[in-house]
């Protein structure tokens, strides 16, 4: 029966079989059992209607009228692209060609760290893989797509129910000819701390073989010590290393000598001894202005010969302004925004600096008229999130004070929300600063970030100043995550942490100085698995392997979610955030070519036992499901 099931089964007829298909595919092993994929799709529905989603309960609603989310129609088939040259020619060679260039190179940061910086990572898979093949066809010159990593990851298990790796592969068979980009923490993987040597590997190896082309990695304290698994990893998996360095202060400032011209000079070197192909630099806040964009550019080409990519964002509103004095200072690849993600925390504006540069010795070459159709469909799907808006309504210098990267700030100001602080932001700003000051003057970005703004949340709630903290005599309750980077659990930052402060935060314990990953033992990857396999009575494949070690307990509470829930992932946003009204219509296809067509007839009342039956119309067939009433 199972072997009839898999000749039958549409997967398998169109040919997009694949080995996970059966690991992905339960219903060939249910052959008589009535919980099929269907059924668990249409119970997560039920369960929607009648309760609704708790992410979304309270927030702002999309508008009644939803837009139509039709993807531009692909002008031509894909022409090669950066990944081909990549395949044919390797790291290397696309590195070359990147110094080569005359043109601005652009990187489209919208599928990751624009939505990541404007709507709180929420983007669902579905908005991105529909318009993939729009990119491949209507902008195959661009030199990359950011479609994963960062953030993204967590999230997508998390509060999206959907597979990471899944979108991963999805959106790399649509775009064919664009290189994709991730954001890749080095030891810290995509999670918020350091992880075993050959966790990070494994974890390295399976982004490259699932689709990862540009691995753009970082470390949150700019130390390239505890990048260098990470760096070798991606070396070795033939892919490109963008060894990064992250920005911070402001060269020109004689008060933050700490990170000068010279220091960051210093750390490209490093970098490019580190095996990167192509040189990051990392404004995560955007505080790179002009000025310092011009020297620091230049020198870092004069000195380095490696291309170099830059990377800011539009808290302060001049971030157009620093890629062009970039762009004039001889960089060569940038990253911006589809218009209608772009913005405020997110990357500047993808068409104006296309526009900006037309016609000068830096002309992109991007058509205009399709950076515009791929942006209104970004603007179509952003309706979607409303609820997940941060309700900043203008750009604000206030970053140059409080220094909190992009994709942070909407995250902090959330978390202020829930401890009745945020009437007090602009305190919480302050402090940040303070505590950033009371570190030693930091580099912040996750991880880092994270523990400077739990601090500084700590400060404001309980009305410590800075003088007290410091003050050996008051008793402070330090956050957990103050205590870890304390004991060097995230690293060095240089120059070392403040002695004293550490002092009394460690209570006399000692620090450690050398690499966290040197300290951590390897991980048995079979032994893991096969615990796993047996707990959640499944198989275990390589990517949902690297998903548990990177997230033990969100990957186990997505599998026993997927068992109850079945592929959410393949239903329209709004659907899966607000479930359906009754008379509405639509379509989920849940395998290539398996379309499921769900009619929501009625919700009945609520019965003695606090159940709603809800009736559907599946494929033309009644269904009746009943879920529990939480209301
Ligand atoms: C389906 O349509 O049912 C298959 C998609 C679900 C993905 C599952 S969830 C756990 C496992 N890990 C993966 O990468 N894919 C599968
Ligand atoms: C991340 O690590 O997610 C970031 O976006 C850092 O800027
Ligand atoms: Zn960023």
């Amino acid at each position: 029966e199972f072997v009839i099931n898999l000749l039958k089964h549409p997967t398998f007829l169109d040919d997009s079989y694949t080995t996970k298909f059966i690991d992905t595919t339960p219903d060939l092993f249910q052959f008589d059992k009535r919980q099929d994929r269907a059924t668990r799709i249409l119970t997560y529905i039920a369960d929607i209607s009648v309760n609704g989603h708790p992410e979304t309960a309270g927030r702002a609603l999309p508008p009644a009228k939803a837009r139509s989310l039709t993807p531009p129609k692909p002008r031509a088939a894909p022409v090669p692209g950066t990944r081909q040259l990549l395949e044919d020619k390797g790291a290397k060679a696309v590195a070359d060609w990147m110094l080569d260039q005359k043109q601005l190179l652009i990187t489209d940061t919208s599928m990751r760290d624009g939505h990541q910086s404007l709507l709180a990572t929420r983007m669902r898979s579905i908005d991105m893989i529909r318009v993939a093949p729009s990119y491949a066809a209507n902008l195959p010159g661009l030199f990359s797509v950011e479609c994963w990593g960062g953030a993204t990851f967590d999230v997508a298990y998390r509060f999206l129910q959907e597979c990471p790796w899944q979108r991963l592969r999805d959106i790399r068979a649509r775009m064919p000819n664009l290189m994709t980009q991730m954001l890749l923490r080095a030891s810290n993987g995509v999670g918020y701390t350091n992880y075993p040597d050959n966790v990070v590997q494994e974890f390295v190896r399976q982004a490259a073989e699932t689709g990862v082309d540009v691995f753009r990695v970082f470390d949150s304290l700019n130390w390239v010590e505890n990048m260098r698994v990470a760096m070798d990893a991606v070396v070795a998996s033939g892919k490109i290393c963008e060894g990064t360095i992250c920005y911070t202060g402001d060269i020109l400032d004689p008060q933050r000598a700490k990170y000068d011209l010279q220091y960051y000079i210093q750390m490209g070197h490093a970098l490019k001894d580190a095996g990167a192909h192509v040189l990051g630099l990392k404004d995560m806040a955007g505080l790179l202005k002009p000025a310092s964009a011009s020297l620091l550019v230049r020198a870092l080409k004069d000195e380095i010969g490696l291309p170099v990519h830059f990377h800011t964002h539009d808290t302060g509103g001049i971030g157009g302004a620093t890629i062009l004095a970039a762009a004039n200072a001889g960089v060569d690849a940038v990253d911006c925004a589809m218009d209608a993600l772009s913005g405020n925390t997110s990357q500047p504006t993808l068409g104006s600096i296309v526009e900006a540069l037309r016609h000068t010795d830096r002309d992109t070459g991007l058509d205009i008229a399709a950076i515009r159709e791929i942006s209104n469909y970004w603007e179509a799907v952003r309706e979607q999130y409303a609820a997940f808006e941060s309700g900043l309504q203008a750009p604000a210098s206030e970053v140059y004070l409080h220094e909190m990267p992009g994709g942070q700030f909407t995250n902090l100001k959330a978390q202020a929300r829930s401890l009745g602080l945020e009437e007090r932001w602009h305190e919480v700003a302050q402090t940040y600063a303070e505590v950033n000051q009371m570190f030693g003057d930091i580099v912040k970005v996750t991880p880092s970030s994270k523990v400077v703004g739990d601090m500084a949340l700590m400060m404001v709630a309980q009305g410590l100043t800075r003088q007290q903290v410091e003050d050996p005599a008051v008793e402070v309750a330090f956050p957990d995550s103050v205590v870890d980077m304390m004991k060097g659990n995230l690293g060095q930052p240089p120059g070392g942490w403040p002695e004293a402060l550490q002092k009394k935060i460690l209570k006399g314990e000692a620090p450690m100085t050398t690499r966290p990953g040197a300290h951590m033992p390897p991980v048995d990857l079979e032994a893991t698995r096969q615990k796993l396999a047996e707990d959640l009575a499944t198989e275990i494949d390589d990517e949902d392997l690297n998903g548990y070690l990177m997230y033990p307990k969100v990957f186990t509470d997505y599998m026993a979610r997927h068992a109850t829930y079945g592929p959410v992932r393949a239903l329209p946003t709004r659907t899966f955030f607000y479930g359906m009204e009754p008379g509405q219509e639509i379509e989920a296809e849940i395998d290539p070519g398996k379309t499921l067509e769900i009619r929501l007839q009625t919700i009945g009342d609520t019965d003695e036992n606090g159940d709603v039956r809800v009736f559907f119309d599946l494929n033309g067939q009644p269904r009746v499901i009943r879920v529990p009433n939480r209301q």
